[in-house]
């Protein structure tokens, strides 16, 4: 039996929601790699903003530390300049793809360091960071050093292939090794922190085998935040950094004077749109946190997922509801990255947004592989991906407004109520479209990117198989099938109307524009009320014209 739309199916999701991405290291432009995290957490952003949550979306860039400093050498510059050249590059990138961050932080920005010197003060008081030496085997791509084991393991091989380096010298500790076991109890009882499952396994007996005490800082360097207390030391580098994710909340609260610096440099940010720009004040922090979901790539799950917690153990902080690893993309089965050179680069995504549109490229990063699995870019799937929008999302509203405006005048048909005559024979189509809201709050609970395409994909895909099948154009001959034919397209209208209002956070432009075909004005409506309402009785659907024009494959 059909059922009418009925708000008590559509779970809310929790009111207020904070997303981050990593910070990104400006020591060269950005990548694919970049971009994907980038567009999945504009993704989840949007969705939980149409969905009515207060919503915080964060990204920024890693500025400090060693590589900044060997590649401004290389150029003749200073790491400031470096950084300050490639942030603006990262920052009018994400304008360029639309990205909805709130805001974006720059560990190399007074905001983020005067934050980052109080946590410190708070750290060194409380007694977690003691002075010691250290002489060990240095990563200096991951930034951190590698225990003698792991160094042999990895055969004095650092992560992106290069010999590791021999280290010695002074440097701060953070005692890290005295908050394992509190870090280990907490992923044990917080099956969701980690996800998906299979890092957090790995995140388990990489535990098990014996954590040392972390090595925080560097005498040896000028590029970086100095400690409060000992000014020939900087950090170096993963507690600048993670940082970050509270910094930017305004963690500590500080200073009148400070708080209102800060805010003055909120507003002064160029890479907010103005509609999404907040000043930065303190509260911010009691709003937000803890994060939501922390969206990184799998490479850093360790630090996210251990350094991270341990560090909010130790000040008392609240931990983050979910750390996300996804995969990598891949070309030709190695991961992409600067180091690498074997990545797909800007002016290859630019390609595929001007000839495709950036909505084609987003959502081929997502259909590309379930989320969490490693992805490698293929031109030919990426055409393929385009064409199924076309041939499966376009050629569903294509055909629904041709024959609304053909048959109805495109005007909505009133609600035929429960199933009858041969609509009884279409209860898989039915029941799909009816769960629908349910199933898509689902996956997008469970962040599962290519879930939350595939549900609107299978109701349109259904949704053509119901047309085809009650064939309304043979309906619409005979006029004593005059309310079958009603029937039929009320469903296959309001079905469309759902799929779109589904593919907004994923499609923004084209499903906007689909969704105005239908005659529906997108302002001041959220997820809940696009639901909980069928388009009504009576409604104005609009012309029809293709979303997806079919592109000929270039000469
Ligand atoms: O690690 N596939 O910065 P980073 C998918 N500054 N995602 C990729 C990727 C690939 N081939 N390559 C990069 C850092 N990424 C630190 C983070 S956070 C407190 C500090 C994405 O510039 C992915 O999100 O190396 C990965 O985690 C991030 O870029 C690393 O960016």
């Amino acid at each position: 039996m059909i059922q009418s739309f009925n708000s008590s199916h559509y779970t809310p999701p929790m009111p207020k929601f904070y997303i981050t991405t990593p910070i990104y290291y400006p020591n060269a432009e950005p990548h694919l790699g970049h971009v994907y995290t980038t567009i999945c957490a504009d993704v989840l952003a949007r969705y939980h903003r149409l969905a009515g949550d207060d919503t915080f979306f964060l990204t920024g860039t890693d500025e400090h530390g060693i590589k900044m400093v060997k590649t401004a050498a290389e150029r003749n510059i200073t790491p400031q300049q470096l950084a300050d050249q490639n942030v603006a590059v990262f920052e009018s990138l994400w304008k360029e793809l639309n990205i909805t961050n709130d805001d974006f932080i720059r560990t190399s920005s007074p905001r983020h360091k005067q934050s980052v010197q109080k946590i410190v003060e708070k750290l060194v008081a409380s007694g977690d960071i003691y002075l010691g030496s250290y002489q060990g085997w240095y990563d200096e791509g991951q930034e951190e050093f590698v225990t003698e084991t792991e160094a042999k393991d990895r055969q004095y091989l650092a992560f992106n292939r290069k010999p590791l380096v021999r280290y010695s010298e002074p440097t701060y500790f953070f005692k890290l090794k005295k908050y394992i076991p509190q870090v280990q109890a907490y992923i044990e009882s917080h099956p969701d922190f980690i996800q998906p499952l299979a890092r957090r396994n790995e995140v388990l007996s990489k535990l098990k085998q014996g954590v040392e005490d972390l090595s925080i800082s560097r005498a040896t360097l000028k590029w970086g935040i100095e400690l409060p207390h000992d000014p020939g030391h900087v950090l170096y580098v993963w507690i600048d950094a993670l940082s970050n994710y509270i910094t930017a909340l305004g963690y500590p609260a500080l200073s009148d004077e400070a708080t209102k610096r800060r805010s003055d440099e909120g507003k002064e940010s160029p890479s907010l749109p103005s509609s999404l720009r907040r000043s930065v004040a303190p509260s911010l922090f009691d709003q937000f946190w803890p994060a939501d979901v922390h969206l990184i790539g799998k490479e850093i799950m360790w630090f996210h997922t251990v350094y991270w917690p341990a560090m909010l153990f130790a000040l008392g902080i609240d931990q983050p509801k979910q750390v996300y690893a996804h995969g990598w993309w891949t070309a030709d089965g190695r991961k992409m990255s600067k180091t690498e050179g074997n990545f797909i680069d800007l002016a290859k995504l630019r390609g595929v947004i001007a000839t495709h549109s950036l909505d084609a490229l987003r959502y081929y990063l997502l259909r590309a592989a379930p989320f969490g699995n490693d992805l490698d870019w293929s031109d030919s799937e990426f055409n393929s991906a385009y064409t199924e929008l076309g041939n499966v999302i376009g050629n569903c509203l294509n055909r629904v407004l041709n024959m609304a405006n053909k048959y109805l005048d495109g005007i909505v048909p009133p609600d035929p109520g429960p199933a009858t005559g041969d609509d009884l024979a279409h209860s898989l189509f039915i029941e799909k479209y009816t769960n629908f809201p349910q199933s898509l709050a689902a996956r997008y609970n469970a962040i599962a990117l290519q879930d939350i395409i595939l549900v609107p994909l299978e109701l349109a895909r259904a949704t053509n198989g119901y047309i085809d099948s009650r064939a309304p154009f043979k309906l619409a001959k005979d006029p004593a099938k005059a309310g079958e034919l009603q029937a039929v397209m009320w469903r296959s209208i309001q079905s469309i109307y759902r799929v779109l209002v589904a593919l907004l956070p994923i499609l923004p432009e084209k499903a906007a524009a689909g969704l105005t075909q239908l005659g529906v004005d997108l302002t001041a409506k959220s997820l809940p009320d696009l639901f909980s309402q069928p388009l009504p009785a009576g409604h104005k659907l609009g012309a029809n014209q293709p979303l997806f024009p079919k592109i000929e494959p270039a000469a």
